[in-house]
Order: structure tokens, then sequence, then C-alpha cells
């Protein structure tokens, strides 16, 4: 049978192909699950309207003249986890440091032993309704990485919930291997073998088994050294597999310069980066990925330098992280939100963080990321007069309608 030809009229397009690219009164054109044409109603080819009547009537969507943007690409979540750290995040409003709980033997250890407990049909439970939450706010594309296992067979397990996720809900999951997030207790004092076996066995041993599309590093103080990261690296592209970093997120090591060298996908965090770093990234055509959550919750005072990215003409994405310890939520509009207000960026940008640029994070900019021709039929139909105020509303959600892959998602069917 052949594809659904669908036509989708009267709305106010943001392609967010080059800039925001607005088309007053848009249309799209959609066949199976791919986007095939985009442009201004008046321009729309009869041949296309003329071959969807040759196959029946064709399927048409009057949108009303409302706003509709690309499907939401969240390019960097720690989603699948079980427990919360709430109680850690107490001790932290009375004043104990993210780094010291770490040093404890709490923080991201302390969500190893929860996850390490867990089973995978666990993971899976504890984790869907986070995923259905950023799903509600039009999220089709969600990168979720490990890093709470630090065993072979834990990390295998987070991995498989992953993509599990994946299939019963109707967005695009993206696994990424982050094994080197902390030093797990069996290899204290230790690093560099954890990081040769990472390297020798876990990374070729999950990608063999299909469960990763990228490597990420945590380069930090209290993680991994940058000549660690780089040895990751090395593997991942003996490998085949694109690798991100998170850098210069609590001090300024040197991790982005050295991913940028390896042409990372993305660096993300870097609060602690400044001019160097972003010329670098420009260069390599790394994504800068901002983090504005962990920022407000870990109280950072330091701000990711965002206008020498700006001038330096890098591109930079805005992600939720979504964590137990240093991001706990589920709202990529917040990030939006606070990307704008805590970071300044502008809403052009806010925008093209969450769509064209975070489906570069992911090395998916030929894929998705803004309504054009070819592209995955994933867009959000909004609630909204004007496109700014998807990062001007703080708790309330715009959504109208999500469209993934060429078809209409019905809420509040969303629990798998
Ligand atoms: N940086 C972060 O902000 C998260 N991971 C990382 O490397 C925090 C993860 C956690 O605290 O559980
Ligand atoms: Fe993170």
């Amino acid at each position: 049978m052949a594809a659904t030809l669908k036509l989708w009229r009267n709305a106010q397009l943001a392609t967010c192909d080059a800039a925001l690219g607005v088309i007053g009164r848009g249309a799209l054109v959609t066949r199976g699950g791919r986007i095939e044409w985009v442009g201004s109603e008046a321009a729309l080819p009869a041949s296309l309207i003329a071959s969807a009547a040759a196959g029946g009537a064709p399927e048409e969507h009057d949108l009303g003249g409302a706003w509709v943007t690309p499907g939401l690409i969240d390019c960097h979540t720690h989603l699948v986890f079980a427990g919360n750290r709430a109680g850690e995040y107490a001790e932290r409003l009375r004043g104990r440091s993210y780094a010291e709980i770490a040093r404890a033997g709490g923080g991201i250890l302390s969500t190893m032993r929860a996850v390490r407990g867990a089973s995978e049909q666990q993971l899976i439970d504890e984790s869907s309704p986070r995923l259905a939450a950023l799903a509600s706010e039009g999220v089709t594309t969600l990168e979720v990485k490990s890093g709470y296992g630090l065993t072979l067979a834990d990390e295998a397990k987070m991995l498989r919930a992953a993509r599990h996720l994946g299939r019963r809900f109707p967005l695009t999951v993206r696994t990424t291997l982050l094994a080197a997030h902390t030093l797990p207790p069996e290899y204290q004092g230790r690093a560099d073998a954890y990081i040769d076996t990472i390297a020798r066995h876990w990374l070729p041993e999950l990608a063999a088994q299909g469960l990763i599309d990228a490597v990420d590093v945590f380069c930090e103080s209290i993680a991994f050294s940058v000549a660690q990261a780089e040895r990751l690296f090395e593997a991942a592209r003996a490998s085949g597999l694109p690798v991100k970093i998170h850098a210069e997120q609590l001090t300024n090591l040197g991790g982005t310069l050295m991913a940028a060298s390896h042409g990372a996908l993305s660096c993300d965090h870097l609060e602690y980066a400044d001019g160097p770093e972003a010329a670098a990234l420009a260069r390599s055509g790394t994504v800068a990925v901002l983090l504005p959550v962990a920022f407000y919750c870990l109280a950072e005072g330091r701000k990711p330098p965002v206008a020498a990215l700006r001038a330096a003409g890098a591109a930079m994405a805005l992600a939720s992280d979504c964590n137990p310890g240093s991001a706990p939520g589920a709202s990529l509009l917040l990030a939006m939100s606070m990307g704008t207000r805590l970071f300044g960026l502008t809403a052009e940008e806010a925008l093209l963080g969450v769509t064209r640029h975070a489906a570069r994070a992911l090395g998916l900019e030929a894929e998705r990321g803004s309504l054009s021709p070819g592209k995955a039929a994933d867009f959000v139909v909004w609630n909204v007069r004007a496109v700014e105020e998807l990062s001007y509303w703080i708790g309330f959600n715009p959504r109208r309608t999500v469209v993934r892959a060429g078809e209409v998602l019905r809420w509040p069917n969303m629990t798998p």
C-alpha cells in the first residue's frame, strides 16, 4: 500500500531551517513518515494535490492558523534511573555542595546503587512518567545516557530499558554510553584501569549489541581527566561511534578543546568555558549544549559564555539534562525559559536550540530538527499567538497537537 499523502494547511510555520524560517500562511505535505513539501499555501504544487486525489481522498488537516514547529529534540538526558535524591537536595539547601556529597559516596554513586538494585522492568516503569512528560511538551526525539550502572551488565540493562522506551512510546530514542560518569567502587584508586575496561571490553561489546549510538564522558575534577576522556574517544572511533563530552561544568579542565579536536558532536554544560573554547567549537562544528536546569538546581554562580559562543558562530542547543542529582525535572520548555532568562539566549536561539541545533548534537541533522522535504514528519501544533511564547510560559504547556512520523498522537493515551 502506498504511504498516505497528507496535507496540513493554514499554519504559521517556524521551519527552523535557516534561522526561524517563518512562513506566514504555510502548508506541509507529508507522505508516510516523511515531509514531502513545505512552503506557502499559495505555492502548493497542483501535481501533489492531484497525486493525492488519484490515490483516493487526500487527508487534509486545517490547522486554523496555528503555529507549527518541528518536533522538539531533547539532546541530553539521563532519564533512565531508579529512585531519587531529594534527600541530597535538602542537604544542598542547607549548604553542602554537590562535589562534597559526591566525594562522600553519595551523588551519582547513590543512584548507581538504586539502579544496580532495580530490574530492567523497574527502570522502564520508573522512567516512563518522565518520558511521557517530555513527550506531552512536543518532544519527539530524545537522547538517553547510561552511566548509573557502571558494570557491563548494569550499563546494558539501562541501555536496553532506554531502547525499550523508544519502542513503547511514540518518540525516537537515541542512546549514549556514559559508563565514564564516575568511578565505581570496584575500581577505587584505579581510574585508568576502569577507562581501559570500558575502552577494550564494554564499548565494543555494547556497540556490537546495537545498544549505543554515541559515547560520552564526564570530564571533571570529580570524574575523569582529559587524557582518560581522549582514550575513550579513540576507542569510540575504533567502533565507528561519534563522541560527546560533559565538560567545564564545575571547573575548566580543557575537555572542550580536546573534544573539539576530535570532531565531537557536542560539548555539554560549559559554565567554565570561555573565548578559546567558543572559537574551537565553532571551528569544529561541535554543538555547545547548554543545560540551564542543572545550573539552576546547583545554584551555580558561573554562566556559560553565551556571548562568546554567539560571536564565534558556534551552534547552541538547550536540553533538560533530566537526572536525579543536578536536574530533577522533565521539561524542555522550562529549559527554554531558563535558557533565555538565566543564560541570555534570545527566543529564536532557544527554539533553534531544541530543534535544528539539538538534532546536530545527536548527529541527526540530515533527518530531523527542521521542517524540510525529506526529513521526518515530526512536528508540533501550538496554542500560541507568537512563537516566542515557547520560551515565555513557565509551568504551562501550550502544546495542541503532536504529529510524529506523519501521525497525530492522541492524548492522554501516552501511557505505555
Ligand atoms: N553532570 C550532570 O549534571 C549530571 N551528570 C553529569 O555528568 C548529574 C548526574 C547526577 O548527579 O546524577
Ligand atoms: Fe548530564
